[in-house]
């Protein structure tokens, strides 16, 4: 007999409790909404610095970039996050969400703060970028809005925690410790913590500096802070990115890594190293001695990236072992073709491991080295790199995990699945072009965040970039074509499916 405010879930067997469930819908469909803002800000970011239409004016250029930026980095992302933390704690324990009313509470500060940042931002009133360093200042409701955010998304990560708390006293799973999964989310949400205590400590004091209580906020002691934020939030996002991995090859292969101790040991190498590492984004700045900065990025960042490469290994090993046990052993690669590539979750995971594994994390560790970072730094070149980590690399694993929350949090079958089976390619093809043709733009010096490469906004220097820089852009134009049409349609299947999708039972 179902035990009450349960349903089981008759494909995983799991019990889900019905107020998680409510909860993982809002936050997932927001998430969705937000996407497609960012997205529609993408696509005029885009068209703006393709020199070949270069369709917006400088204000609203900015404007469009500060939207982009918030809406995609922080709000679509971290929703999503919130979301995938219920999920992991009381559906995949099969418990009861902590306090239900408390992850409302959560949802509606995330709303507001995300909101309100949009309003202050297409008012005109927070041209700042999402990075907001001062001395440019926005508008104080814009850092209200960030920290409001925060806030809520602080108060989601709590529930999570107590959420697993009541598991563990009740005994709700079988295992020793927490499945591998949930195991990596709470790594990832350790890393929230952390985050989202320096967003509080570098917005609170910048609040206070716009409206006129604190007089000077010094921009180095700014950006060490903020990138406490900005960095360790990418963190975030591999690892939730990296259980996300685990979890779709669990339920499309049947994977179970082969060393588990050994992923295990990787995520605590996320927790202990990848907050220090956040410093490469001051390698430019004179603060640090060069020692230090050696240091870090010689020995520290290394120590997280080892994480990563364990995982890189044990993530396509498992895909492989497990298909290797359903019979397709001829050859090298029997098991690679015959894998279910018509599902789209599956075919996005391995879009998201490749983009990830190849193009964002290789140059990654590149320009984190301090000598190359001193020609790289605010060239398309970091575009492109981090291009290819939250949108290759992140995105691509959370649209993969949506196209099994449908069925199984909203039971519905999916709307138009031959579309929804061409998005993961279409959107990967997309990004893996834009973020390989912004990487080589940027090697020839195009700057980010320029409104007019072309002619410098009518500067009185001339001055004419190499040639060939025009077919990388040219590339990057027609790359974010097929990116922006991979979202849409990746946006569409989800409110299709919502709408008018078969209701499984
Ligand atoms: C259709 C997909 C996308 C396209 C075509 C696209 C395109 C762009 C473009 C043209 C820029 C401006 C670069 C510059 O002027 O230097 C940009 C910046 C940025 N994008 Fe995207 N993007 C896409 C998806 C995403 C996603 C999904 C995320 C995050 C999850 C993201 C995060 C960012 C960030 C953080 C910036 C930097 C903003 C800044 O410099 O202040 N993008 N993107
Ligand atoms: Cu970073």
């Amino acid at each position: 007999m179902a035990e009450q405010g349960f349903r089981t879930c008759s494909v995983t067997g799991l019990k889900v409790h019905l107020p998680a469930e409510r909860l993982i819908k809002a936050n997932a469909v927001t998430a969705i909404i937000f996407i497609a803002i960012g997205g529609a800000a993408a696509l005029l970011a885009a068209l703006t610095r393709w020199p070949a239409v270069h369709l917006l004016g400088p204000e609203w250029f900015y404007r469009v970039l500060t939207a982009h930026g918030f809406d995609m980095l922080i709000v679509w992302i971290i929703f999503f996050e919130i979301a995938a933390l219920y999920l992991g704690s009381a559906v995949l324990l099969s418990v009861r969400i902590a306090a239900p009313l408390v992850g409302w509470v959560a949802y509606i500060l995330m709303l507001g703060g995300a909101v309100l940042v949009n309003i202050m931002v297409l008012a005109g009133k927070s041209d700042v970028l999402f990075t907001s360093y001062p001395p440019l200042m926005a508008h104080p409701l814009f850092y209200l809005g960030v920290i409001l955010f925060a806030v809520g998304a602080l108060i989601g990560v709590a529930l999570f925690f107590a959420t697993l708390y009541k598991a563990r006293k009740e005994k709700t799973y079988t295992h020793q410790s927490f499945p591998l999964v949930t195991f990596g989310l709470f790594a990832a949400a350790c890393i929230a913590v952390t985050t989202l205590l320096h967003g509080a400590g570098i917005y609170i004091p910048t609040l206070l500096w716009s409206l006129g209580i604190i007089h000077d906020i010094d921009p180095s002691a700014y950006r060490l802070v903020w990138w406490g934020l900005g960095h360790s939030s990418q963190q975030i996002n591999v690892t939730a990115m990296i259980s996300v991995w685990y979890l779709i090859g669990a339920l499309s292969v049947g994977m179970k890594p082969i060393n588990e101790k050994l992923c295990r040991t990787a995520f605590v190498l996320y927790i202990l190293f990848i907050d220090v590492a956040s410093e490469h984004h001051l390698l430019v700045d004179p603060v640090f001695g060069n020692a230090h900065k050696i240091w870090n990025t010689g020995y520290v960042m290394h120590l997280a990236v080892l994480a990563s490469m364990i995982h890189a290994l044990a993530v396509p090993a498992g895909i492989e072992v497990a298909l290797r046990k359903q019979g397709y052993t001829k050859g090298l690669f029997e098991w690679f073709k015959m894998a279910p590539w018509g599902n789209p979750a599956f075919s996005a995971t391995v879009w998201s491991i490749f983009i990830f594994g190849f193009l964002a994390g290789i140059t990654g560790v590149v320009f984190g080295n301090e000598q190359i970072n001193m020609t790289a730094h605010n060239t398309w070149r970091i575009t492109g790199h981090f291009h290819a980590t939250v949108v290759g690399g992140t995105t691509i694993a959370f649209m993969g995990v949506t196209y099994y929350i449908l069925p199984l949090i909203f039971r519905r079958q999916i709307w138009a699945l031959s579309l929804a089976r061409i998005q993961p390619w279409l959107y990967g093809i997309g990004i893996t072009m834009l973020s390989a043709s912004m990487m080589l733009a940027g090697a020839y010096g195009i700057p980010r965040r320029h409104w007019d490469i072309a002619n410098f906004g009518g500067s009185p220097f001339a001055f004419a970039w190499d040639p060939t820089v025009y077919i990388w852009l040219g590339v990057f134009g027609i790359a974010a074509l097929l990116a922006v049409a991979g979202g849409i349609i990746y946006v569409a299947v989800s409110a299709g499916t919502l709408l008018w999708g078969k209701k499984v039972e």
